[in-house]
């Protein structure tokens, strides 16, 4: 195996032995080759969009199969293995259907196009040498991966949106340009370069999207306080992303006896108005993805993944684990996707519920947030005041994910260090580093203002891009805002592909720079977008606070 699409990969250069994530050799290696069979399917469905239904089964399984890919969603090789061969059988499907067409197919000779098999031994051998080493150039291998990470993190928020009845063609037709793209040797770099913001494009669009989708569904995020300790009864704790499922869980949970509890970026379910009727809704337990191999065990109850992020569950609560959707692990029961317009069926994890003891109080108090972009435009003259009045000097973006590195603490320090005339704008699972500290407010704005999810980090751009208008600037870099963002796996990847494509520059990314970027590739970055690492607290706040010095 050689994985290093996240930011804890071994050595900060690759994991080859097992993944630090806990993926083994062999899932790894048959994520490499369903990403393999991917590229072949969508060498030939580049070939049309007038391919009716066929299109759309392919948009639906690239599309889940990318998601299934991402850091801590699946480790269940299973899912690998039925999804290698479903899409070989697509891939003919496609092939015929084409030929069927008159249109030719005779260029279309790319390995990941033709190559077959069937068995697990088949496909372990294939998988050996289809991985992201296979190309050699180390500049071209660089910006395919990029461009292959923001392509899941893409896919990951088209399939929330999906869920909810919100499908755009235009981005799985460039998911499936992009990933027949990446096995073209007459691309040059320039070539793969354009791809890439192509890709931010489309991350600006799918992020567009599922906004659109969860407010529409769901209405507008309120500014909302959410209890951190426990209850009395029994609770459910659903954690993931996946907003239709967690409005699925609380209609069938109501009047069970079974409270619901959010974990980790499941938070933000909080702040939508629909669900704010369920009184069964009563709070979220334990803090970011990463430990939960601490916190489940005192929750007591059933924990829902609805996607990434999971940690290789321990004995102790493994029986009381379930996945659903692209989320997956040997061992773990899986809830089975909706049919026919019906919905997901969790009463077995209502029924294991009900005869568990109450969640264990780890803490106590209550976090604040809600601040997307309605909330915030709607607080705009106050904000524009206290800008305009120098009460607020700054804004910082610090989106992104949260993770296990030590180093990270540099967040809870660099939020707790940042001078008192600055407000922190969040979103993604990065908050927990520092959404319970006591920064304070100014003129009752909290000085940390979550706007939700990752993929909410499209509000943080619609506040920016008003900002901009407000204050009549030519450029969004122009603003008194700076970003300094932590990143773990791919969705922060097509949210960094979203902001360069929306003009913003000098983001700095850390707790390190990814190492699927070579010198080169970074270079580029550096030296068009002003993108750099971090360092330590008090010389970065200096550099951010003086950003011409
Ligand atoms: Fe390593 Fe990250 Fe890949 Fe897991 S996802 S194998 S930790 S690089
Ligand atoms: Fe966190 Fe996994 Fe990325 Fe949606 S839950 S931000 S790491």
């Amino acid at each position: 195996m050689f994985c290093y699409q996240c930011q804890e990969t071994a050595k900060g250069s690759g994991c080859t032995m097992r993944g630090v994530c806990g993926k083994t050799n062999d899932t790894a290696n048959l994520q490499d080759l369903l990403m393999y069979t991917l590229k072949g399917i969508s060498l030939y469905t580049v070939k049309s969009r007038d391919l009716g239904e066929l299109n759309v089964k392919v948009d639906t399984f690239i599309m889940e199969s990318l998601f299934t890919t991402i850091t801590n969603a699946n480790f269940h090789n299973t899912t690998f293995v039925d999804r290698v061969r479903e899409g070989i059988a697509l891939r003919a499907e496609v092939k015929a259907q084409l030929v069927k067409e008159g249109i030719s197919i005779q260029d279309v000779t790319h390995d990941s196009a033709v190559w077959t098999g069937n068995t697990v031994e088949e496909f372990e051998k294939k998988a050996e040498v289809v991985g992201v080493l296979a190309t050699e150039n180390e500049d071209v291998r660089s910006l395919r991966e990029l461009l292959t990470y923001g392509l899941k993190g893409m896919a990951a928020y088209a399939e929330h949106a999906r869920n909810l009845g919100y499908t755009d063609t235009t981005i799985h037709e460039f998911m499936q340009k992009a990933l027949a793209a990446t096995t073209d040797d007459t691309l040059t770099a320039d070539q793969l370069v354009g791809l890439v913001m192509e890709c931010g494009k489309f991350g600006v669009d799918v992020m567009a999207l599922l906004d659109k989708a969860n407010t529409s569904t769901y209405g507008h995020p309120e500014i909302t306080k959410v209890n951190i300790g426990v209850q009395h009864k029994p609770g459910i704790l659903i954690s993931g992303h996946d907003l239709k499922d967690m409005e699925e869980l609380l209609k069938q949970t109501e009047g069970t006896g079974v409270d619901v509890y959010t974990h980790s970026e499941m938070l933000p379910a909080h702040y939508y108005p629909a669900f704010k009727k369920y009184a069964h809704f009563v709070g979220n337990y334990g803090n970011a993805w990463w430990k939960q191999d601490k916190e489940f065990e005192s929750f007591n109850g059933p924990i829902l993944m609805t996607t990434n992020c999971i940690v290789p569950p321990k004995d102790a609560y493994k029986g009381r684990i379930y996945t659903t959707g692209a989320a997956g692990f040997e061992g773990v029961t899986h809830i089975p996707d909706r049919k026919d317009g019906q919905t997901k069926d969790f009463s077995a994890i209502i029924e294991q519920a009900k005869n568990c003891p109450p969640p264990i109080e780890i803490e106590t108090g209550e976090i604040i947030g809600g601040f997307a972009h309605t909330t915030v435009l709607g607080l705009a003259d106050k904000v524009i005041d206290a800008v305009k009045s120098g009460a607020i000097k700054r804004f910082f973006v610090m989106a992104g994910c949260d993770g296990r590195m030590k180093s990270r603490d540099y967040y809870t320090e660099f939020a707790n260090t940042l001078p008192k005339d600055t407000v922190i704008l969040t979103a993604g699972c990065a908050k927990y580093k520092y959404n319970k500290l006591d920064l304070g407010d100014i003129g009752g704005i909290p000085r940390v203002l979550d706007a939700g999810q990752c993929n909410d980090s499209y509000s943080l751009a619609v506040i920016a891009l008003k900002l901009k208008e407000v204050f009549e600037l030519n450029d969004i870099n122009e603003l008194p805002i700076s970003y300094n963002i932590a990143w773990y796996e791919q969705k922060a990847v097509i949210v960094l592909l979203a902001l360069l494509y929306l003009g913003v520059k000098n983001i700095h990314v850390g707790p390190t720079l990814p190492a699927f970027l070579s010198p080169n590739v970074a270079k580029v970055l550096v030296d068009t977008f002003g993108i750099g690492g971090i360092t330590n607290v008090q010389s970065d706040i200096e550099m951010f606070m003086n950003p011409t010095a």
